[in-house]
Formats: structure tokens, sequence, C-alpha cells
């Protein structure tokens, strides 16, 4: 995929947003590029596309990820894909990260 990411650098109340009412606890497949990795914080910031499975637009948010040792292969700059669920608190998380090719 070589189309241009339109990312907002913010967007006010995407929280809210990404609290939103998707049903089930299946996992949705999105895609993007890694600006910073918290390994401490088992989180990841990255500008992804829209994912139109979930209605959102592209944009740069922050990640919790599931598991930490995912974050061991990726790094600032590289391109991702990554499956996304939704945690029994609302939030969506990463449940699988990896580099892109
Ligand atoms: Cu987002």
């Amino acid at each position: 995929m070589s189309a241009a990411i339109a990312a907002p650098a913010s967007m006010p109340g995407m929280g809210a947003m990404h609290a939103g009412s998707t049903a089930a606890a299946r996992g949705f497949l999105a895609y993007g590029v890694v600006n910073s990795v918290d390994v401490a914080a088992s989180s990841v910031n990255i500008t992804h596309h829209a994912i139109k499975a979930l209605g959102w637009p592209g944009m740069t948010m922050t990640f919790q990820v599931r598991d930490r040792e995912d974050l061991a292969s990726v790094k600032a700059g590289e391109k991702v894909d990554f499956d996304l669920a939704r945690s029994s608190s609302g939030q969506y998380v990463i449940t699988r990260l990896r580099s892109g090719r």
C-alpha cells in the first residue's frame, strides 16, 4: 500500500470514539507506521490507516499491546501491521504486532 496516510496530528475526542459500540470480541487487521515504542508501558504510538471495519479514519494514537514481546520486533519509523481486539474495559488493544513487508 503506497497511499499517503492522511493523518491529523491529533484528534480530540478520539478516545470516546474508540470506546465505541462495535459488538463481539473480533480482531481487526490494521496497518500503519510506528512513531515510538514504550516497552515499560507496553504501548506503541502508531499513525494508522483508516480501519473501515471500525469506522475509524487514519490517525495517530497510542495503543496498549497485549504481549510486550511484540514490541521487541518493531521500532520507530517502521511500517507495521497489527490486530486489534476490544478489551473487557472497552479499549482496543493490539493483540499481534509485526513489521510490515
Ligand atoms: Cu486511531
